[in-house]
């Protein structure tokens, strides 16, 4: 069993959660942002078996974009009275970066709450 676990853009993020949906996965996104771009991206992960792990590829492929991103670069530093005009630099961005790890163990625990559903001791 392998954890897939993939970086894609905000704008992708919805298309490819559904077409997980869709294709009987279960996944996990959670709210990230690149340390390069300080932008918001978004990580999903989804536990799958070995044979599995091409379709999700496929899935991932079909649902992320890559786009282009301007940056500007940070200011050198400069003496007084010099003059530095900014210009942004051009970056390609996606369509996703994906890590397959390993899982050495996965279980689902399910447990009903003591005392009844949705009941919970109060102090
Ligand atoms: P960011 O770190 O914000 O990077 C956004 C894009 O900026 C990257 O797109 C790449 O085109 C460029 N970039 C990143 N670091 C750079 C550098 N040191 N010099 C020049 N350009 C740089 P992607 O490669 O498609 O990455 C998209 C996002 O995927 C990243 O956002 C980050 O959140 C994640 N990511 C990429 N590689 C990763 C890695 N090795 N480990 C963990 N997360 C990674």
């Amino acid at each position: 069993m392998k954890l897939v676990v993939a970086v894609v853009q905000g704008k992708d993020a919805e298309g490819l959660m559904a077409a997980l949906r869709q294709g009987g996965y279960r996944a996990t996104q959670i709210n990230s942002s690149g340390g390069f771009l300080r932008e918001n991206n978004v990580t999903i992960m989804t536990g799958v078996n070995d044979a599995q792990v091409p379709d999700v590829f496929r899935l991932i492929r079909e649902n992320c974009y890559t786009r282009t991103q301007y940056v500007n670069p940070l200011l050198p530093i400069m003496e007084p009275g010099e003059f530095y005009m900014p210009s942004p630099v051009e970056v390609q961005v996606g369509g996703a970066t994906v890590f397959v790890l390993p899982i050495v163990r996965y279980e689902r625990i399910m447990a009903a709450a003591a005392g009844g559903v949705g009941v919970s001791a109060g102090d």
